[in-house]
């Protein structure tokens, strides 16, 4: 049975992971880390303090569970990065540094999420392929190039099982997502419950790709129990559920909320990593490789939204 170390599990991802993890392989299968802790947090199941920039700290962690796989979800995101460029790089490389380290050294299996942010303005924007062009912009996408390719260093030199995908924008009613750029994807379906409204700080005609969080979580756990003969890229996978701009969220919540209105104040630095990014990605490889395919497109996620965020507020 395979003993889960998962960081950043108080994060978006980490939140929802750690608690699907716990269904599939037992509570006491999945160690949940994170920089903080927050009341009651022990009782969902074992929990630990963890600053993945400092080594010491993971190797403890890592030898006192017996750990033989990590969830590395620990990082800022492109906007905070953005804010932060120091700091992100601290936390992005040298957590993920820390991790190949002790991975190589216990032979653990990683898997760490890559982003739509490792491409940039001169990647090709539509259907773009698996392997192109990535010449990021930002902070956060030169992150996600040099993890890509750390994760590919690490298997072919060390070989340590490292897996992972290039998410898309997440969408979620559990945890916010906090310091990203596709962050309105959530934020509208709040507002829409709380007040039928909605300012966009992503202008008209942006598109980027999304995924519903359900997908994203099956989409870690079948990449993690692929056949690893399968599996050409490893890293790195593209994968997208839908291409959406902000238009296309305010018609299908006025499916659901007739009187629902968008409107825009553009933020220009969420803007300009926005329009740095791929309008859609292709999935193809990932499809291939291990059978990705996602659940939920625009009108279905939307419905699940509003009704899961109107129980949370009301
Ligand atoms: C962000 O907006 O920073 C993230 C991402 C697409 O990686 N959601």
């Amino acid at each position: 049975m395979k003993k889960i170390l998962v960081t950043g599990a108080l994060g978006q991802i980490g939140s929802e992971l750690t608690g699907k993890l716990r269904g599939i392989y037992g509570t006491d299968q999945v160690i949940g880390t994170d920089i903080r802790k927050i009341d009651g947090i022990e009782e969902q199941g074992p929990f630990e303090v963890m600053d993945v920039t400092d080594i010491e700290q993971v190797l403890h962690v890592v030898k006192k569970h017996e750990v033989d796989t990590v969830m590395h979800l620990a990082a800022l995101l492109s906007a905070k990065a953005e804010a932060f460029p120091k700091v992100a790089w601290d936390i992005n490389m040298g957590g993920l540094l820390n991790t190949l380290e002790v991975a190589k050294e216990f032979h653990l299996q990683i898997f760490t999420p890559s982003s739509i942010g490792a491409f940039g303005p001169t990647t090709p924007r539509d259907n773009t392929p698996q392997n192109t062009l990535q010449r990021p912009t930002t902070m956060y996408g030169i992150n996600k190039v040099a993890g890509e390719l750390l994760c590919d260093y690490y298997y072919q030199r060390y070989g340590v099982d490292t897996r992972g995908v290039r998410f898309p924008g997440l969408i979620s009613y559990v945890a916010p997502p906090g310091g990203g750029t596709t962050d309105y994807a959530v934020e509208i379906y709040y507002e829409a419950v709380k007040h039928n409204a909605y300012e966009s700080y992503i202008a008209a005609d942006t598109y980027m790709d999304m995924m519903y969080m359900p997908d994203a979580l099956n989409a870690i756990v079948h990449l993690m129990e692929a056949n690893p003969e399968k599996l050409i890229h490893r890293n790195a996978f593209n994968i997208s559920a839908m291409s959406a701009q902000p238009e296309d969220f305010a018609k299908s919540i006025q499916k659901q909320l007739p009187d629902f209105k968008l409107s825009y104040k553009v933020d220009p630095v969420r803007q300009q990593i926005a329009d740095s990014w791929p309008n859609s990605i292709s999935s193809q490889a990932a499809m291939e490789e291990w059978g990705f395919k996602a659940e939920y497109d625009l009108d279905r996620m939307t419905v699940d939204m509003l009704d899961k965020i109107r129980k949370k507020v009301a």
